[in-house]
């Protein structure tokens, strides 16, 4: 994670439990009728093995091992956020390219189901470890509101385009598990084919601005904002 920027940990689920959680996904998907949803938290997550996963002392001690790793003290709150997202239809197109920094340090992405042919499979675009952990929230919060605007997206993505920028490629294998430092990181996903669906499950630990006022009001907004985009069908970003 310090050297590529990212850690894999390949076959982390076996074949049943893959194709169980796909299975609940599709049903899930057929229910939003072929548009994005995402769950943050919640029964749909808790009652599958994504639950089961986030209370699993060998899974939560390696987060907190690895969060140590980079900061030498231990998280505020051990709160592992939870987030399935499935990426389908015209929203797939409309919601790519939202580059941002995650609140967490540590992200653990789990794909269930990626487009595996064609060129707009919705591969994790990163530019790993481009910042170190504030130390002022009042300055991450200043720099997240630089970066993570329509203007700036796309004028990273324009960027990205004609090769003045080069981030790396996570080609994402369903059934892998891939970790990497959400809040060091500027990461987004590619373009993804709207006949296909992409549905990854997200694993949040440790916020380092954890507890400060200015972090629970993001917070609020960022949730109040999540639920909007599943009303509509869009896709929020961190
Ligand atoms: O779905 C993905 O591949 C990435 C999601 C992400 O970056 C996030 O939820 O913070
Ligand atoms: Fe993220």
């Amino acid at each position: 994670m310090w050297t590529k920027g990212s850690s894999c940990i390949a076959n982390f689920l076996t074949d049943e439990q893959l194709l169980s959680l796909q299975e609940s996904v599709r049903f899930d998907a057929e229910k939003h009728r072929g548009q994005y949803f995402a769950h943050h938290g919640g029964v749909e997550i808790e009652s599958s093995i994504l639950g089961a996963l986030g209370a699993a002392p060998e899974f939560r001690a390696l987060l907190e091992f690895i969060y140590q790793a980079e900061i030498r003290k231990t998280a505020y709150s051990d709160e592992i956020l939870k987030v399935l997202r499935c990426v389908q239809g015209d929203s797939g197109r409309r919601e790519s390219n939202c580059f941002h920094y995650d609140a967490s340090l540590v992200t653990v992405l789990l794909p269930i189901e990626i487009p595996q042919n064609g060129v707009d499979s919705g591969d994790l675009i990163m530019f790993p470890n481009l910042r170190r952990v504030r130390s002022n929230v009042l300055f991450n919060v200043i720099e997240k509101a630089l970066l993570q605007n329509p203007v700036s997206r796309k004028m990273i993505s324009t960027a990205i385009r004609h090769g003045l920028l080069r981030p790396e490629k996570l080609q994402l294998i369903p059934g892998n598990l891939y970790l990497f430092w959400g809040y060091r990181t500027l990461h987004a996903n590619e373009p993804c084919d709207p006949a296909s669906r992409r549905a990854t499950a997200i694993f949040h630990y440790g916020d380092p601005h954890a507890g400060s006022v200015a972090t629970r009001l993001i917070l609020k907004l960022n949730q109040r904002r999540a639920r909007r985009a599943t009303a509509l069908g869009t896709q929020p970003t961190a």
